[in-house]
């Protein structure tokens, strides 16, 4: 028994995806030589991911010998909530509203799950008639954006993500890799969509889109908000209130305002669109773990949860809180240097004042106390 792609596809559909298309595996050489000049240029903020060996996350057949093709899926996710802390990303927030923290869109759910399980219908049907398959999403091992362009599930946008027509690029990807014979040859890629568009290169907030198609890691709030060690200064106030993720660059971009929204699906309940800072930075590590685990946290460390969250505090709160003042003493008192650090940040730009602060000395401590601090801007 083999079946065709029409199978497989409505296979796909049948599993959640909301789109499906096929391709050679021949390795991605070009994005190979991309991911290569990107690290030689610092692009990737040190990254490991598909950085970490260029050569395997480009060879579909470092995942299976075997592999001649791919069977590749997305899966679309919510949109955009707006801020809970005023309008837009506000500077203040109501001194009766406890301050928030927005999610992007793509980590409010576990959307790699139902991904994931999209494709291992697919991957089951192979299975069953004696092929290999693996299936692989967001893993070190495939670029998953090449593998959607060259299947023509979507065009690469100036934002560096791929657009599915009718969906936007509010989706995720992954892949099925096989040894069934189910493709000779690539599909003619897709029309660009962008065309004079520049919408997400003005409207990034970081000027991370250096050029059409490529990100400077090292400006991406994406990535800031993911990265080791202390958050990098200059780009703390653009950081507004988000706590994980940045959708700024997929908000501004016309095919995702103008998309056909999904049908209502049970498997995908928007679980976490928001945090509450105060909360949050009230938890102990395993309540943070056991609540955002699914995160990617630099060394599954939730003092990284708590950077951010100080970081954002800092953005949004209202200072004559007692409840914002006890959680900023609390962070200057903190064992932790890097939290103390960040506490400093936030009590100076919150005009707290400093009398709870505990080991001054310690060099990240003393860097921020050297640091000049912007003032918030009244709305
Ligand atoms: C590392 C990574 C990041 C990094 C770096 C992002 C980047 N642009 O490279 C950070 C942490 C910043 C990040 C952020 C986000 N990510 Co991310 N990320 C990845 C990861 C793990 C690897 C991506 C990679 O290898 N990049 C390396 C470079 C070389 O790839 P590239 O930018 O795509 O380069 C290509 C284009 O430049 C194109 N190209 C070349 N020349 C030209 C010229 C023009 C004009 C154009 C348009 C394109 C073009 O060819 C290059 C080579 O293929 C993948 C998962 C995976 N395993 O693939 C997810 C992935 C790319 N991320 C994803 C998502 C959802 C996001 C965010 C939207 C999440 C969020 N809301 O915060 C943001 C979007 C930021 C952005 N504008 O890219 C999705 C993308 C979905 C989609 N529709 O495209 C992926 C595929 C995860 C998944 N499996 O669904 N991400
Ligand atoms: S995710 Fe945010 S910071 Fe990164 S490129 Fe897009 S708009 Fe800029
Ligand atoms: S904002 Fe405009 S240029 Fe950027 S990805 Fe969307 S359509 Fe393309």
């Amino acid at each position: 028994m083999s079946f065709d792609r029409a199978e497989l596809a409505a296979i796909g559909r049948r599993g959640g995806l909301d789109a499906v298309g096929f391709c050679t595996a021949e390795p991605f050489t070009e994005t190979a030589d991309a991911l290569i000049r990107r690290k030689q240029a610092g692009l990737h903020a040190g990254m490991q991911f598909t950085y970490r060996n260029p050569q395997r996350s480009t060879d579909p057949q470092n995942l299976l010998p075997s592999a001649v093709a791919l069977v590749v899926g997305a899966v679309e996710y919510e949109a955009q909530a707006v801020s809970l802390n005023g309008e837009g990303v506000s500077d203040s927030s109501p001194a009766d509203v406890t301050p928030f923290a927005r999610v992007a869109a793509y980590a409010r759910s576990d959307y790699y799950t139902v991904l994931k399980k999209g494709l291992q219908a697919v991957a089951d049907a192979l299975h069953s008639c004696g092929h290999k398959a693996v299936v692989t999403a967001d893993s070190n091992a495939l670029v998953d954006r090449a593998a959607a362009h060259r299947a023509a599930i979507g065009w690469w946008g100036k934002n560096s993500n791929i657009l599915v027509p009718s969906l936007g690029s509010l989706v995720v990807l992954g892949s099925v890799v096989t040894d069934a014979p189910i493709v000779t040859s690539n599909p003619e890629p897709l029309p660009d969509g962008c065309g004079t568009c520049q919408k997400c290169l003005e409207g990034c907030p970081t000027g991370a889109i250096i050029a059409p198609g490529t990100v400077d890691a090292r400006r991406c709030l994406a990535w800031l908000v993911q990265a080791e060690g202390v958050f990098d200064p200059d780009y703390r106030v653009a950081l507004g209130d988000r706590i994980y993720g940045c959708d700024d660059c997929s908000d501004v971009c016309p095919p995702n305002r103008l998309r056909i929204r999904r049908k209502s699906d049970p498997q995908v309940v928007d679980q976490q669109s928001f945090v509450e800072l105060l909360e949050l930075l009230e938890s102990s590590d395993e309540e943070l773990l056991s609540r955002f685990g699914r995160w990617y946290i630099p060394r599954r460390e939730p003092r990284y949860l708590r950077r951010n969250a100080l970081v954002v505090l800092a953005n949004v709160a209202d200072p004559s809180d007692p409840r914002t003042s006890a959680v900023v003493e609390q962070a200057l008192r903190d064992p932790d240097p890097m939290i103390r650090a960040h506490g400093v940040w936030c009590a100076r730009r919150l005009k707290l004042g400093l009398t709870e602060l505990q080991g001054a000395d310690d060099p990240l401590v003393r860097a921020e106390l050297q640091r000049s601090v912007p003032s918030r801007v009244a709305v």
